[in-house]
C-alpha cells in the first residue's frame, strides 16, 4: 500500500502502517470524563463489561441520516416522495409514530444517542462543543463485550471516534461531491496529515481520503459494504452507517436529476405563518424566503445578475466552490438540467409571493432528490444483508439526527422544540425477534437508543444511562411507561438561525416550552391533539390553567429525574 505524503507545510511524517485496524488510533477506554460539572463527573467511567461468548447475539446496523423529516418518508404517509427501502425496514419490523429527540441539532443529538444521556450530562450541548470521547458510549460497551464495531459517514462530533475498530468519517459536515473522509484505517489513496495546535506543535496525525468524483451518499454506502464484506466473521458486528444527506445545501446526485418533480407542489397550510403570540418564532432566521439564490437554490450568477446580494455576501463564492468539486462530466449533466429548470426564476422574480413559492419548490426539489439517492443506497445495504443471509439476525435501525422543517411555518432547518423538528423518524427491523408490521404509538426519544442496543446485546444497562430500553416493547409488546419527554436547546439567538434557547416537556397531549434568551423570557403551551401545527399558544389562558400548572410541576419533576440544572424564571 502507498500512503501519500501531502506536500503542504502542515503535513508530515509518513509512518508504516499495517492493512489492519490500528487500535491505538481508535482510543482507549480508561480515560476519565474531563467535563467539569459535578453531574457529569458521576457518570465518567465505562463500567465493567465481560466478553460475552454467545454466537446468537444480533448484529446491529444503525443507519442515520441528517435532517430527514418524517414527512418525507412514505412509511410515515408522505405524499412527497417514495422511500421504498426505508419503508421495507418499517414494514418488516416496527415503525415508531411518536419518536423525538432531546436537543434538535446535529452534534448534540448524536452525543445523546451514543451516551444515552441528556446534553447537560454528556457535555455536548451545542454544535460548537467537542465530544469527550472518553466517556462511556454504547459502541464502547459493545466492543468490549466482543462486537466488531465500525462507523462510516457523518460523525460531526469534532473529536475522533472512540470505541470503533474501524472508522471512516466525513471531515466536519462533509461535502456531497468529491468528499473527504478521515479514517483510522488508511488505504491506497490515504494522505497523511499532521494536525498542529496554535503554537505549531503536532498534536495528532490524520489519515485523509479524498474520493474525487464520488457522490458522498454512494461513497458512504461503499464504505459500509466494504466493512461488512471484510469483517471478522467470528464476531457479531455493530456498524453505524451515517449519511450526510439530506443536509443543507441539498445537492442531488447528477444521475438522479429529473426523478423528482416539484413544479406544482403546494406549500404547507401554515407556510405564511405570522408567528402571532410566539415571539421566539418571530425572531428566528429559518425562513425559506431567506435562502441564498446561489448556495441554496442553485441559480447561477447569470440567472440572478443584479437581483440580490448573493455575491457580495460571499454565498455566490461558496456555491462556486461546491459546484467546483464536481467532475467535468458531472458539471455538464448538472448544467444541462438546472439551466432549463432555472428559467422559471425569470418568470416569478417580479412577484414576491410567486418567488417565495418558487423558492419552496426548488428547496423541496433538491431536498427530496437527496433523499431519493440515500434511500437507494440504504437498499444496497439491505440487499447485501439478504444475499449474505445476515438479515434475520441483524437489527437494522433507520433514524435521523433530528427532524426538519420542510416549509411548515415557512421554514427550513430544525432547533425548535416544535413538532416538526423535535420529531425524528425511527423504524427498526430484526426478523428473528421482532414481529413485522408493528406500529408503536408511545413516545420514545433518541435518549433510548443506547439502552436498547445494550439490552439486545445482552449487556446490563449501566445505572447512569438515562434512556430506557425499547426491547420489551419491540419483542413482547410491553407498554412503554413514561409520562413526559424532556427537551433542551442551547445555541440561542446569537448563533446561526437565531433560535432562542429553550427547554420544555412534551406529554402525549401537551407541550410546555420555556424560552429564555437575551431579551426573551416567556412560556408557550400547546394542546398538541387539538393543534398539531402549534399555531395557538395557550399559555396564560383561563381554560388551560389547571393543565398549565400540572405541566409546570411535571417539568420540575422531569428535570430532577434527569439532574438538569434549574433555570430561573
Ligand atoms: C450549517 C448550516 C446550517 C445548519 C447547521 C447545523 N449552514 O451551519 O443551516 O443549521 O449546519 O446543521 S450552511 O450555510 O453551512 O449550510 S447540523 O445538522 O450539523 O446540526
Ligand atoms: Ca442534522
Amino acid at each position: 500500500m502507498n500512503i501519500r505524503k501531502n506536500t503542504t507545510a502542515s503535513m508530515g511524517r509518513v509512518i508504516l502502517l499495517s492493512f489492519f485496524i490500528i487500535p491505538v488510533l481508535s482510543g482507549c477506554f480508561s480515560g476519565k470524563n474531563k467535563t467539569t460539572n459535578t453531574v457529569k463527573k458521576e457518570s465518567a467511567e465505562l463500567q465493567d463489561v465481560a466478553k460475552i461468548e454467545n454466537k446468537s447475539r444480533p448484529n446491529i446496523v444503525f443507519i442515520m441520516s441528517d435532517d430527514h423529516s418524517e414527512r418525507a418518508i412514505s412509511a410515515y404517509g408522505s405524499e412527497l416522495i417514495n422511500t421504498p427501502n426505508i419503508d421495507r425496514i418499517a414494514n418488516e419490523g416496527a415503525i415508531f409514530k411518536n419518536s423525538f429527540v432531546a436537543n434538535s441539532i446535529c452534534g448534540p443529538s448524536r452525543a445523546v444517542m451514543l451516551t444515552g444521556k441528556h446534553s447537560h450530562i454528556n457535555g455536548f450541548t451545542d454544535n460548537h462543543s467537542r465530544f469527550d470521547g472518553n466517556q462511556p458510549t454504547y459502541p464502547q460497551y459493545l466492543q468490549k463485550s466482543g462486537y466488531q464495531t465500525a462507523v462510516v459517514g457523518k460523525w460531526h462530533l469534532h473529536s475522533d471516534p472512540v470505541g470503533f475498530d474501524y472508522w471512516e468519517i466525513l471531515r466536519g459536515q462533509g461535502h456531497y461531491y468529491s468528499p473527504e473522509f478521515i479514517t483510522n484505517t488508511p488505504n491506497e489513496i490515504t494522505v497523511v496529515k499532521d494536525v498542529k495546535n496554535k503554537k505549531g506543535k503536532v498534536i495528532k496525525t490524520e489519515y485523509e481520503n479524498t474520493y474525487r468524483g464520488a457522490y458522498a451518499t454512494i461513497k458512504t454506502g461503499d464504505l459500509a459494504l466494504n466493512f461488512l464484506e471484510n469483517r471478522d466473521k467470528s464476531k457479531p458486528f455493530a456498524m453505524i452507517y451515517n449519511h450526510k444527506a439530506p443536509h443543507r445545501n441539498w445537492m442531488p446526485n447528477v444521475d438522479d436529476l429529473g426523478v423528482i418533480d416539484t413544479s406544482n407542489l403546494k406549500v404547507p397550510d401554515n407556510f405564511f405563518d405570522d408567528y402571532e403570540n410566539r415571539p421566539a418564532a418571530k425572531l428566528q432566521e429559518l425562513e425559506v424566503n431567506d435562502m441564498y439564490l446561489s448556495y441554496d437554490l442553485k441559480l447561477t450568477e447569470a440567472d440572478y445578475a443584479g437581483d440580490l446580494a448573493d455575491i457580495s455576501m460571499g454565498w455566490g463564492k461558496q456555491w462556486q466552490a461546491l459546484y467546483g468539486r464536481m467532475t467535468p462530466s458531472q458539471k455538464s449533466k448538472w448544467d444541462a438540467y438546472y439551466q432549463e429548470l432555472n428559467k422559471e426564476y425569470q418568470n416569478v422574480k417580479g412577484d414576491e409571493k410567486a418567488l417565495l413559492v418558487w423558492k419552496y419548490r426548488r428547496y423541496m426539489h433538491d431536498y427530496l432528490s437527496s433523499i431519493y439517492a440515500m434511500d437507494k443506497d440504504i437498499g444496497r445495504v439491505l440487499d447485501y444483508l439478504d444475499e449474505q443471509g445476515l438479515a434475520e439476525n441483524t437489527i437494522v435501525v433507520y433514524t435521523s439526527d433530528q427532524g426538519f422543517y420542510i416549509g411548515e411555518h415557512g421554514w427550513f432547518d430544525k432547533r425548535f422544540m416544535y413538532e416538526e423538528s423535535m420529531r425524528t423518524p425511527l423504524v427498526v427491523r430484526y426478523p428473528a425477534k421482532i414481529k413485522a408490521n408493528q406500529v408503536v404509538n408511545e413516545m420514545v426519544q433518541n435518549l433510548d437508543y443506547a439502552a436498547t442496543f445494550l439490552d439486545f446485546a445482552g449487556i446490563d444497562i449501566p445505572d447512569d444511562i438515562q434512556g430506557i430500553s425499547l426491547k420489551g416493547r419491540l419483542i413482547d409488546q410491553e407498554p412503554i411507561e413514561r409520562d413526559a419527554l424532556y427537551y433542551h436547546y442551547y445555541e440561542g439567538i446569537e448563533k446561526e438561525h437565531k433560535v432562542a434557547k429553550h427547554e420544555g416537556i412534551r406529554t402525549d397531549t401537551h407541550k410546555l416550552i420555556h424560552f429564555k434568551d437575551v431579551g426573551l423570557d416567556h412560556f408557550e403551551l400547546y394542546d398538541i391533539a387539538a393543534d398539531p401545527s402549534e399555531m395557538n399558544n395557550l399559555y396564560g389562558t383561563a381554560s388551560i390553567s389547571k393543565i398549565q400548572s400540572e405541566l409546570h410541576s411535571q417539568l420540575l419533576k422531569v428535570k430532577e429525574q434527569y439532574q438538569a440544572p434549574v433555570i430561573s424564571k
